[in-house]
């Protein structure tokens, strides 16, 4: 069986959380600060960050091999058509930067620090980075249900940004309606919550109940 060392808020690892409880892979779930496992967590990544996926004699210490990897065993996960694919690949990008640079000014400025002593010019730096990239994003989206033909590594990755984000105060606003659908999509799909850690799962248990559509 896998064992996949992480943290519940890393969006690296959130990716890879996703992608295997959509395709149904199972997997050990190994806090890497756990003293039952941070040892050999640290044996076994040279740069000492999480995620590491080990399958067997295999370990991989970089989320975007280990998405690739799953895709080789599993497929499903890319678009056929080459040019597709790249463009599918270059949105898992975009997810690190520019929304993830933007998503972690803003995370990195909350997170464990009092309202009070919190630095609005970083928040508010991160969240105009945030809303800087939601055109691009919706324009790559257009009508479609997905970033790409059926559910990709894309929307895995953005999805998993989007909702670290939003649990820390920071949301699509409503003129980006199709983007916003996208996202209410994916918190519905049933592994999301799963695959989500406590931070996320208690901002969707605190939101209002939405009216079936
Ligand atoms: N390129 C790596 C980046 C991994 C990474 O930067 N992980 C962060 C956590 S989000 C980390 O482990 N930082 C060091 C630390 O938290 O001590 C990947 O995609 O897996």
């Amino acid at each position: 069986m896998i064992r996949f060392y992480n943290k519940p808020e890393c969006p690296f690892c959130y990716r890879v959380r996703l992608v295997m409880s959509y395709l149904g892979v199972t997997y050990q779930n190994l806090p890497h600060d756990d003293p039952d496992n941070e040892r050999e967590w640290r044996s076994l990544t040279h740069a000492k960050t999480v995620p590491v996926l080990v399958d067997g004699d295999l370990v991989l210490t970089d989320s975007p091999v280990m998405l690739e990897y799953l895709q080789d065993l599993h497929g499903g996960l890319l678009p056929e058509d080459p040019r597709d694919r790249a463009r599918v690949r270059s949105l898992v990008q975009f997810a690190d930067n520019p929304l993830g640079r933007a998503s972690r000014e803003i995370v990195f400025a909350k997170r464990g620090v009092p309202e009070v002593d919190q630095d609005q010019e970083r928040i508010a730096a991160g969240t105009r980075g945030f809303l800087d990239a939601l055109p691009e994003l919706t324009e790559r989206l257009g009508d479609n249900e997905f970033f790409s033909d059926h559910y990709s590594v894309a929307d895995a990755a953005l999805s998993g940004r989007f909702a670290l984000t939003a649990a820390y105060g920071v949301e699509i606003p409503g003129q980006f309606d199709k983007l916003k659908r996208w996202f209410e999509s994916r918190l519905e799909d049933e592994f999301f919550v799963s695959a989500s850690p406590p931070i996320v799962t208690d901002w969707l248990a605190g939101r209002p109940v939405r009216e079936a559509s």
